[in-house]
């Protein structure tokens, strides 16, 4: 068991958790770690290398952490490209666990972890749950996906490691999934916020008042969510919810993780090297800007990636957070910079439309956005789902919020939308990622 897995596993006290690390030594520690990490992957890794040699630099040109500037994106293309194995810099012998994220093109992409990578995971994990105030004794339900997906055993293995009792119930099957939080008095929650706001509904079905559980946390992530739906979380089930982010191609889930202060994610930055690039030029944006988050893993052994662009768009927030951790926070992932729609050449975020949607009182935290082409035009259509009072009441009182959803939605995008209310439970619910987009058009 590695010593940062050690220390983090006990009470998480300031002086025995990598989180409150000084800056100066953190940094020191995350240039010999770069440094480091740079030097095993050109010498493992073919694609690495031959771009260094295209720039005409050597590891030896990294000599400070802006130096990190000097070397080669790596992208989701990449990664496809080499499939399956092509980006390993360890041995098979070495490599203990393979998972896997499908993508919009065929292929799955693979990423592959060590014994000593599962270690650091495990132990950015219990960093991540202890930060939202869990601990031994607590009763953790895991209901991402597990299997190929990082979600479900990410979790796991994390929560165990902190000392608290899991459930490993993976994703769907809710009514079994609410069984089990009231019989074996399930404190938290670990699975994507549209699956809990799903499961809330369905408790209210059966007639279960979530709020009289002992639940006291959730753990919510692997899909953007809004301040909105947080409150929605929150107000339908007395929790309080955390944000927890990560990526396959980083590690998984616990790249960073809100604190109890709620102020951003922190990013496990002694693994975990974060930078915000404009994504239309690459170059480096100072903090407080918004931009594309790009990640270093400035300690994985079987699979590193350097300056891998994620695509997830966001700040890294200037100053400390009152919690006393000296880790760098971003924003709550609002977008991807791949999610943008163009409509009849206006460019539309679906996270634009969804804060438009829940602002306005009578709608619930579900809708779908569907595209379709008529003779050569685009067409966007809103489907959001009204509170039962809302659809049972006066016709008045539909239009009436029909009319306020159509004005802020024209005024937010810029372009004329289809609004479509829709019974509550009428739009299909995901027990993993939710999918918003389903778009019809062919081309
Ligand atoms: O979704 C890992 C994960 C599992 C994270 C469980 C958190 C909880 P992928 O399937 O590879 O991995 O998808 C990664 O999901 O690039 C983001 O676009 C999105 N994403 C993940 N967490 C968040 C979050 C897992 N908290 C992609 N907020 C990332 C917004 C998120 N987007």
């Amino acid at each position: 068991m590695s010593s940062i897995l050690q220390s983090s596993m006990t009470e998480c006290h300031p002086a025995s958790v990598p989180d409150f690390t000084p800056v100066q030594q953190l940094r020191d520690l995350q240039l010999r770690r770069l440094r480091s990490v740079v030097a095993r992957t050109w010498q493992h890794v073919e694609l690495f290398r031959s771009r260094m040699d295209e720039l005409g630099i050597t590891p030896d040109d990294i000599r400070s952490l802006e130096d990190i500037a000097k070397l080669p994106f790596t992208k989701k293309t990449d990664l496809r490209d080499t499939y399956p194995f092509g980006l390993f810099a360890s041995p098979m012998k070495d490599i203990v666990r393979l998972h896997a994220s499908s993508g919009t093109t065929g292929k799955p992409i693979v990423v592959s972890y060590t014994q000593e990578d599962l270690n650091v995971w495990t132990s950015v994990l219990v960093r991540a749950l202890a930060g939202c105030g869990l601990h031994r004794g607590d009763i953790i339900q895991v209901a991402y996906g597990y299997g190929l997906f990082t979600g479900g055993l990410g979790a796991h293995y994390g929560a165990e490691a902190l000392g608290a009792t899991v459930v490993p119930s993976s994703g769907g099957h809710a009514d079994r999934q609410i069984m089990l939080m009231r019989d074996f008095g399930v404190t938290a929650m670990c699975c994507t916020p549209t699956y809990f706001l799903h499961l809330i509904d369905r408790a209210a079905e059966l007639g279960i008042d979530m709020k009289k559980l002992p639940l006291r946390a959730g753990v919510f992530g692997a899909e953007p969510w809004t301040e909105s739906i947080r409150q929605h979380i929150e107000s339908g089930s007395n929790i309080e919810a955390f944000d927890i982010y990560g990526l396959s191609e980083i590690i998984g889930p616990g790249v960073g993780c809100e604190c109890q202060r709620h102020t951003g994610l922190h990013i496990f930055e002694d693994h975990f090297y974060p930078e915000i690039i404009d994504p239309d030029t690459g170059a480096p944006l100072p903090d407080g800007c918004e931009g594309e988050l790009v990640l270093t893993t400035l300690s994985k052994q079987a699979m590193p990636m350097i300056r891998y662009r994620t695509r997830d768009i966001t700040t890294i927030l200037p100053g400390q957070c009152e919690c006393g951790r000296t880790l760098r926070r971003i924003g709550r992932i609002g977008r991807r910079s791949d999610d943008m729609l163009i409509i009849r050449g206006v460019n539309v975020f679906p996270s634009q439309i969804e804060t438009a949607l829940l602002q306005t009182e009578g709608t619930l935290p579900h809708y779908q956005i569907l595209l379709t082409r008529v003779q050569g035009l685009d067409q966007l259509e809103v489907q959001v789902e009204v509170t039962p009072e809302m659809f049972n009441d006066k016709i008045g009182a539909l239009q009436e919020l029909h009319q306020k959803l159509q004005g802020s939605l024209d005024r937010v995008l810029g372009i004329r939308v289809r609004v479509s209310l829709v019974e509550a439970n009428s739009i299909e619910r995901s027990e993993g990622k939710a999918k918003r987009v389903i778009d019809r058009r062919t081309s």
